[in-house]
């Protein structure tokens, strides 16, 4: 086994100043003198790099020894951001790095700006897996990240005339210092062509063997994960897809240049291009396709790992578990069945069993349009041999809750594997669910509406299945890092302790009376919103005032999170500053940032409101500053660590049942934001914690709007008996944002008065009241700043190191060492 003490790097500053110029001259070939900026950043990288290897092969060696359970988190999404200032803080490096480069007058902070935002995720699913990732390797939990290494991630968002516009995103332009291409780990996966029956031996089934009529490779690359203080380090490993013949050379020779490559350009288009929806199934071959590359890659590598050192594949559950993020990785239930049965020739009990209890499923929404299915025609084409054994396993279930239960009929529908309505199509969230034996929501809420709608079913023949394990949010990444005044607050005022325990920041409670803490937390917030400021100056050329009340929503645009909601009441309060000029009202600076999958039109209409709203908003002098409102382009993971420390008010809006939970609620109340939401995901809980005096709840609860819904609400007539309401909707739809195009939001208007499906007109009178409890709790700043400490102190159960440990103790049966 590797020799730790050996090959250790020393953490001392003129040790690191040594190795810095080291890598910059014999790995990048620059010296000092001549190295640009980038060659800076990557001679640091590699240098950090070094200390989290030696850490990770420890890592590696001591799991071999163990022989323990290991997790595979299975996620077509990892939403990491930046990893550099991450590692250097989880190794506590930070001052002695900075030190360092100071020496050669290079700026960390500099630096740390310079390197690529890895947007491979849409939003809340694909950051808590990257959050998830840091926490495992905190809290160590041994285990191993499987997803795809799409060369474009998340697009980058322009505003052009105030509407969105997607531009494609490079991250691995300058190269990816973290990841290692791991050649020795590489796949076949198969795809369409037959399945021909294979007589076996006499008394035993016939064998079913897949020929596929294509073959791709799937390559690993491997980035270590290292959690706090490096006490361990997992792996994240990404799987690119090659060709087998990178070129036919037949082709070629005949003078068919162009279709040599066809083969490479179809394999690597696998792993191109992340989807740019996070709530819309997007129904193409080729997100099918991406969906099996990365599950079969990933089973055949834990199968071949577990061979390693086991004999058989009987103990398989004993020594890993895996978890589907989403239904995404959901073939894998039929994949791994196939892998078991057909190529290592297992009986199929005894591997339904295995893969059942090696499984376990987290759902992260109940949107209908979210859930994925596929059309039977297309995944027995693709994948002819995994729908036969869906279709086996369908048979089974059925037959099972048939017998067991007395299901028929409309039960029987409810839980099939197959959607016998919509043109048959594979569920696959009813195939995750049966093929795993644990299935987990994102809250609490949202595991009891599971319960009750997309899987009642389900759950009556399976009562013990369904578990919540509520959300939560590394607080290295969004304390620590992305608010370093808050930490050295803390630090100075109730010791280190919170650092190695989150639930020690509870002590700061009993100073939200002490009026000279209470001053430095405000001074503390108070220089974050001027950074927010000065990036949104930079960007858009806006001047706001970090003294005015900084409300803010960042997150995807969706109706049901009601960005709309909000809009109108920037242009209700509109309204009410020009009529009524004498009235004290609050400064206020609106914030909005995200993305709208670019073929959600309505989402882009609200981005497009935003806009023309902010830009009347701020060029009317009537105003006088009291209100603002801006749209911050191209929202991403690093603006958010800029972001959640700089609010006042943090906007959990969503129309109550539909939000699963939520998570940048959590990076704002830790960060001391007042929370202004409905009863929706986590906020349930959030409030439980803060407690209700210190968060602002408004609007109907989710059975509230379930029965609205059963009783056919529309609008029309709240929005006619609420003059502030109509009158902010008639000047969005007269025109008054968009003199140049006045019919613009006449579609989004007339939504409200026709159904209102998202509830917003129904929600805004308790909304806009809310919003004025809001402003006089402003204007007493000693009490709000009491709840905003009150906040940060209370907000520690949401870090996701409790989520990794519940998950680990109820589900994976794993232990953690910390
Ligand atoms: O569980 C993470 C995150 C939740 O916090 C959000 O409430 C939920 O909307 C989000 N879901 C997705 C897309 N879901 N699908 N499929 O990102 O998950």
């Amino acid at each position: 086994p590797h020799d730790a003490s050996a090959s250790r790097r020393s953490y001392d500053v003129d040790a690191l100043a040594e190795e810095i110029v080291e890598k910059l001259t014999y790995s990048i070939g620059k010296s000092p003198a001549r190295a640009r900026k980038y060659d800076w950043l990557r001679a640091v990288t590699l240098t950090v790099r070094d200390r989290i290897i030696d850490h990770w092969l420890e890592a590696e060696d001591a799991r071999a020894a163990s022989g323990g359970k290991q997790v595979a988190y299975l996620s077509m999404e990892f939403l990491i951001g930046r990893l550099l200032r991450d590692a250097i803080n989880n190794l506590n490096l930070t001052t002695q790095v900075a030190e360092a480069l100071k020496r050669y007058n290079v700026d960390l902070d500099m630096i740390e700006l310079l390197e690529p935002d890895a947007a491979l995720g849409n939003g809340g699913l694909g950051r808590l897996a990257a959050c998830f990732m840091e926490s495992m390797a905190s809290v160590g939990v041994p285990g191993f990240g499987y997803g795809i290494r799409y060369v474009h991630g998340f697009f980058r968002q322009e505003i052009a005339d105030g509407a969105q516009v997607e531009l494609p995103e490079n991250w691995l332009l300058h190269g990816n210092p973290w990841e290692f291409e791991r050649r020795e780990r590489s796949y076949e996966i198969g795809f369409g062509g037959k399945v021909t029956s294979v007589v076996g031996e006499p008394g035993k089934p016939p064998r079913q063997l897949w020929r596929p009529a294509e073959r791709v490779l799937a390559v690993a690359y491997d980035t270590p994960i290292v959690g706090w203080r490096g006490a361990h380090v997992n792996t994240l490993r990404l799987w690119s897809a090659q060709a087998l013949d990178p070129i036919l050379l037949d082709a070629f020779n005949s003078g068919d240049h162009i279709g040599a490559l066809v083969e490479s350009n179809k394999a690597e288009a696998i792993t191109r291009v992340l989807y740019p929806a996070d709530s819309h199934q997007a129904g193409q071959e080729l997100r099918l396709r991406q969906e099996f590359f990365f599950s079969s890659a990933s089973l055949q590598d834990i199968i071949r790992r577990h061979l390693e050192t086991n004999e058989s594949l009987s103990n398989l559950h004993d020594k890993v578990s895996i978890q589907l993020n989403d239904t995404h990785p959901a073939v894998s239930v039929a994949e791994l069945m196939r892998l078991l049965v057909d190529v290592h020739g297992m009986e199929w009990d005894e591997a339904w069993e295995i893969t059942r209890q090696t499984f376990s499923y987290t759902n992260h929404t109940l949107l209908p349009e979210a859930l994925e299915h596929w059309p039977i025609h297309l995944f027995e084409r693709l994948l002819p041999r995994q729908m036969q054994i869906i279709y086996a396993i369908n048979a089974a279930v059925i037959r099972q809750a048939m017998e067991s239960k007395g299901f028929d009929g409309g039960r029987i529908a409810a839980i099939s594997l197959i959607d016998e309505n919509n043109g048959r199509r594979v569920r696959m969230g009813q195939l995750a669910f049966v093929g795993s034996h644990a299935v987990n929501g994102v809250s609490a809420l949202h595991t009891d509406l599971m319960k009750e709608t997309v899987f009642h079913a389900l759950h009556e023949l399976y009562p013990d299945r369904i578990q919540n394990k509520t959300n939560g949010v590394t607080p290295r990444r969004w304390l620590m890092e992305a608010n370093p005044g808050l930490t050295s607050l803390l630090k100075e005022t109730i010791g280190e302790g919170f650092l190695d325990d989150i639930s020690k920041i509870r002590d700061v409670e009993r100073f939200a009376t002490d009026a000279g803490f209470r001053d430095r937390f405000a001074a503390v917030k108070r220089e974050n919103k001027a950074r927010l400021a000065d990036v949104i100056s930079e960007r858009l050329a806006i001047s706001v005032d970090p003294d005015a009340l900084f409300d803010i929503q960042v997150k995807r645009i969706h109706e049901y999170k009601r960005q709309f909601l909000n809009i109108i009441e920037a242009v209700a309060l509109y309204d009410q500053i020009r009529s009524q000029p004498a009235t004290n009202w609050t400064p206020r600076v609106k914030v909005f940032a995200g993305k709208a999958a670019p073929s959600y039109l309505q989402a882009k209409e609200i981005i497009h409101l935003a806009n023309d709203v902010a830009r009347v908003i701020n060029s009317d002098p009537a105003v006088r500053d009291l209100l603002k409102v801006v749209f911050i382009p191209n929202y991403n993971v690093s603006l958010a660590e800029i972001i959640m420390p700089a609010a006042d008010i943090s906007e959990q809006i969503s129309t109550a049942g539909l939000e699963a939970s939520g998570t940048g609620n959590m990076k704002f109340a830790l960060n001391g934001a007042l929370t202004i939401g409905t009863l929706d995901g986590a906020n349930v809980e959030m409030r439980d914690h803060i407690g209700e005096e210190n968060i602002f709840i408004f609007g109907l609860t989710a059975s509230e709007v379930a029965q609205r819904r059963r009783e056919g609400h529309s609008g029309r007539s709240v929005i006619e008996g609420l003059p502030l309401l109509r009158d902010a909707l008639h000047a969005i739809s007269s025109g008054v944002f968009s003199p140049d195009e006045p019919n613009r939001y006449n579609g989004l208007v007339g939504n409200l008065y026709n159904n209102d499906w998202w509830m917003i007109a129904a929600d805004f009178q308790s909304y806009w009241d809310t919003q004025r409890r809001a402003d006089a709790l402003w204007a007493d700043p000693a009490e709000w700043n009491r709840k905003a400490i009150l906040n940060t102190a209370r907000m520690s159960w949401f870090s996701s190191d409790r989520s990794i440990r519940e998950y680990a103790a109820d589900i994976w049966r794993t232990g953690t060492d910390a």
